[in-house]
């Protein structure tokens, strides 16, 4: 393929055109999101892990509430999506928290498809 050539013109009201990466080259890719994973156990308490999804997640008790009991019935629940670094920065704060307390509460991230 013919390599991109930006054009030397200025648009009528004398600013430069600016392009995406994605239109200079349609090949480059997103980066993948990755999603944050809460892990269920026998042994974290269900509103310690609820306090854990409000104050790391910003989501309200209900929506905390439905997530841990997804967790607990299903084995696992995806809490969020978050640019690779933002997931695995809150996962390992959320799971801190339990560890903080004793409490084997794990949550893992991974990148979605
Ligand atoms: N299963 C735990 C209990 O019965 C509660 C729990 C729910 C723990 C979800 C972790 O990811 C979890 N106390």
């Amino acid at each position: 393929m013919a390599a991109f050539v930006p054009p030397a013109a200025r648009i009528a009201d004398g600013r430069k055109p600016r392009y995406t990466p994605r239109q200079i080259n349609p090949k480059t890719e997103r980066p993948k999101l990755h999603k944050v994973i809460l892990i269920n156990d026998d042994f974290t308490p269900r509103e310690f892990v609820v306090a854990v999804l409000m104050a790391e997640f910003r989501v309200s008790e209900d929506q905390a509430h439905r997530i841990m009991i997804t967790a607990h019935r299903r084995g696992v629940c995806v809490v969020a999506v978050f640019a690779k670094d933002i997931a695995e920065t809150k996962a390992t704060r959320a799971t801190d928290a339990g560890k903080a307390k004793g409490y084997p509460l794990m949550f893992t991230t991974e990148p979605e498809e």
